[in-house]
């Protein structure tokens, strides 16, 4: 299946709701192209639950550094460890409030595509950047130096999420995101990456999900709040399957 749908928990959930939402992910999901990402505390439990399955695990971010003295780190090794397949790099949340800069996001990409995991890059403008004009030029400055850190043999996946449509309820349209994904995939391309899935992120939701799913370069989703609850998701990964 040449889609992926994971879905990102953030800091949401306790130890026995997370173990429950990957159970019920487990039972309604069971895909290949499904990956759920909890917080990292409970990434070893639903790793558990999630091991006779199809469902992959994923982490929400990696250390740019290897195993050593980076205090609240997690490395590319230990998620490798803990049976995670995927890891987000680049979230607008931490490029936000962690100041982390495009540089920083592609050593990340880096050293978990090093260690085998398929890191999935988040690029997106924000609403000043849209309004401006500038959304193509702030994505393709954020995506560049990922694509010139990985070259062309390392397998990664891309999503687009634009910063003014996250938890907002506010949806990219599927034109406007159908436009963005197809920008993406000329830089991937041109680097010798056309196959690279890219997922569409920011307020997907169980209404929207089929109208994204049509388009031709949107090859699944980043799903937040709506990763929430299994009624949701399994709609959104049925749309996209
Ligand atoms: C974007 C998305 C998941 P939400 O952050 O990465 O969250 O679907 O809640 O907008």
């Amino acid at each position: 299946m040449n889609t992926l749908i994971a879905g990102n928990w953030k800091t949401n959930l306790l130890a026995d709701s997370a173990q429950a939402l990957a159970q019920a992910v487990r039972d309604h999901c069971n895909q290949t192209n499904v990956c759920v990402i909890p917080p990292a505390l409970y990434a070893g439990k639903v790793a558990e639950l999630l091991a006779t399955s199809d469902v992959a695990l994923g982490l929400q971010d990696i250390s740019d550094q290897g195993m050593g003295a980076t205090t609240g780190d997690i490395c590319a090794q230990q998620a490798v460890d803990v049976g995670a397949k995927y890891v987000l790099v680049g979230h607008s949340e931490r490029r936000v409030r962690q100041f982390e800069t495009s540089d920083l996001v592609a050593r990340k990409a880096l050293a978990a595509a090093s260690a085998g995991l398929v890191p999935i890059v988040c690029v997106g403008e924000s609403l000043d950047d849209r309004e401006a004009g500038r959304h193509e030029q702030v994505v393709g400055e954020q995506l560049a130096p990922v694509i010139q850190a990985l070259g062309t043999v390392m397998d990664c996946v891309v999503a687009y999420e634009p910063v003014w449509a996250i938890g907002t309820g506010k949806t990219a349209s599927a034109e406007q995101a159908q436009a963005m994904h197809a920008v993406i995939r000329r830089m991937l391309v041109d680097a010798g990456k056309g196959q690279t899935k890219i997922l569409y992120g920011g307020s997907v939701n169980a209404a929207n999900a089929a109208e994204l799913a049509a388009c031709p370069d949107v090859n699944g989703a980043l799903v937040g709040g709506a990763a929430l609850t299994i009624e949701s998701f399994a709609v959104i990964v049925k749309a996209f399957t």
